[in-house]
């Protein structure tokens, strides 16, 4: 085993080259009293040119924690962040929420306040040491964390920081967070020595259980009317040509429901739409990959003898309280390699089924054209609209990208009109949907590559919750000319669409104006990127929203200035 090991350091110093050593590249921070340790290591690093994380400063916490999940999406390698004690903890919650959902592997750490009043270095020496220290900071995030822990010692840092890697990097994946105690950061340590490379490696992504996969082979290869629903599937990039092959070879619809991600690319012929409702009322086999809920009970049931199959790293989906869709079979797996698996398996048994098989394609081929049909009907109704249709901005924005555009979604996007055949373009971090996650995404994103067009779209009520003041100025500092569009229908329609749907006929289906789901002044967000010395527009012209958006792109990708369109638009229906 090789070894390395640093002299005359603190716990701070050890902590900051072991996370370098197990390819953490970045520290996604927002300090305070709590960091005098690491803000010290850092400088000594920097100074010396010893590895460390290279240290971001995000005004706001859930720019910082978004940045780590969009530059994890990116590129599959997770990051660290920091917070301020229990505060910037609670603060960075919507994120650790996201992630955790997301099932995104991601360190998030903050400091703990000093708990010693006047003895060990490192001791209190402000008020807030006092007003600051809980019980139990930790327990803020237990719920959400896969795994969490107070570093207690110098002898354990090695340990923790692999402990928390592997952890993290196991499927089902997931955040972890570890807090740092003031005193155990300033620990000084005469020599430390720790093991280079690690030696502690994560499970790898398995495959199904081979009596259960050669099941639900049966029942799929026999099934008259398959389905299969997924809407996470797509951020395992292996999933797309995997179910492109599954689906083609068998002709089986791909519905993705509620999408964060496309699994699917949209123009192709088994490519099935977004509503599972028709599919699930007529099928005799369901099966479910990588989605937590692949239709809502309320409003759609299956037959009594539809047998479900559910496929994900977690079928069981634990992290979630309350969840009872039925499981004939639970194949717990990698969804890619589960899907290459069951495209093997269903071979032999298929074989008797090629006529319907064939018939079957045909029907969902026709269906997919009258799904293309409408897609283009409705584009050409809507495209001189004012105010401006989702449809509108997503053909437009189809037409200033290309295959490598990443998109992070927080908004109306309409996918159907961009290019969807390359995994991993669409990225919308929301899984437990807490709003202000897509400009952290797109400069995480952007941070992994910078040579790409990095799209964020937004709904307005979403861009607010990003304190995009906060991504405006890491996008400026860092310079990561991001593109920043914003879907402005002037209110939360969300809010407004639930509702009416609870109470089609209520108080507030009949009221002037919906308490507490719109916005009564009108916003110039264009003029918020200028703070940062970024350019912005506000375009309410339909005829006007692609020399915008070409303006805008020449404006990152050109000038290398971060830009922003604010498109005053509609909802889609
Ligand atoms: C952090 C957070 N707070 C509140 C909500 C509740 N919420 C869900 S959608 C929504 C409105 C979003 O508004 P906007 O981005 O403008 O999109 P629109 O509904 O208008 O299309 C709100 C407030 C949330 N999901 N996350
Ligand atoms: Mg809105």
């Amino acid at each position: 085993m090789t070894t390395k090991s640093i002299k005359d350091c603190t716990v701070a110093d050890a902590y900051l080259e072991i996370l370098a050593n197990r390819g953490i590249e970045y520290l996604f921070a927002n300090a305070g009293t709590d960091f005098a340790p690491l803000i010290e290591a850092l400088a000594k690093a920097q100074a010396l040119g010893t590895p460390h994380p290279k240290p971001i400063t995000c005004p706001h916490e859930n720019t910082a924690q978004h940045m780590a999940i969009g530059y994890y999406l990116a590129t599959g390698r997770p990051q660290v962040t920091m917070m301020h004690v229990n505060v910037g903890t609670a603060n960075g919650m919507n994120g650790l929420l996201n992630a955790s959902r997301g099932n995104i592997p991601m360190l998030y750490t903050a400091g703990r306040t000093p708990t010693n009043e006047h003895t060990l270095p490192g001791h209190r020496d402000n008020v807030i040491h006092w007003t600051q220290e809980m019980f139990d900071q930790n327990g803020m995030t237990r719920e959400a964390a896969k795994w969490d822990y107070e570093l207690r010692n110098a002898e354990q840092v090695e340990t923790i920081i692999d402990r928390i890697m592997s952890v993290m990097m196991s499927d089902p994946m997931g955040p972890a967070y570890l807090s740092l105690p003031r005193e155990v950061l300033a620990i000084p340590i005469k020599e430390f020595t720790y093991s280079s490379p690690g030696h502690i490696q994560p499970t790898k992504p398995s495959l199904p259980n081979p009596n259960d996969l050669d099941e639900a082979a049966q029942i799929l290869a026999k099934a008259k009317n398959p389905v299969i629903i997924t809407n996470w599937g797509g951020r395992n990039p292996g999933v797309m040509p995997a179910l492109v092959d599954l689906a083609e070879r068998y002709a089986m619809p791909v519905v993705e429901f509620s999408n964060r991600y496309v699994a699917m690319p949209q123009h192709h012929p088994m490519y099935a739409g977004g509503n599972p409702n028709p599919f699930v009322k007529a099928a005799d086999a369901i099966l479910v990959i990588d989605c937590a809920v692949p239709w809502l009970p309320a409003l759609v049931s299956h037959s009594d003898d539809c047998k479900v199959i559910h496929m994900a790293p977690d079928p069981m989906y634990s992290m979630f309280p309350v969840r009872g869709f039925r499981c004939d079979i639970a194949l717990a797996c990698g969804t890619d390699l589960g899907l290459l698996a069951l495209a093997k398996a269903m071979e032999e048994p298929a074989k008797s089924a090629n006529a319907v098989t064939d018939k079957r394609r045909a029907t969902l081929t026709a269906n997919h054209d009258v799904l293309e049909e409408n897609w283009a009907k409705k584009l050409e109704a809507v495209k001189d609209q004012t105010p401006i249709h989702p449809a509108w901005i997503s053909h437009c924005l189809g037409q200033i990208s290309d295959a490598d555009t990443i998109f992070a979604v927080e908004s109306k996007l309409q996918v159907q009109y961009l290019a969807s055949e390359k995994p991993g373009k669409f990225l919308n971090a929301g899984a437990s949907s807490g709003l202000g996650h897509g400009m952290g995404v797109a400069l995480g994103a952007k941070l992994a590559d910078r040579d790409r067009l990095v799209v964020g779209t937004h709904g307005d009520g979403s861009y607010m919750f990003n304190v995009p003041v906060s991504a405006h100025y890491v996008a400026a500092e860092q310079e990561l000319p991001i593109l920043t569009v914003i879907f402005n229908n002037q209110r939360w329609q969300a809010v407004r669409g639930a509702t009416l749907r609870m109470q089609p006929d209520g108080y507030a289906s009949k009221a002037n104006q919906m308490p507490l789901s719109h916005f009564n002044v009108e916003q110039h967000y264009e003029k918020l990127v200028e703070v940062s010395g970024g350019v912005g527009e506000q375009v309410t012209d339909p005829a006007q929203m692609l020399p915008a958006l070409e303006r805008a792109h020449k404006a990152v990708m050109v000038d290398k200035r971060q830009a922003l369109v604010n498109v005053v638009s509609s909802d889609p229906n």
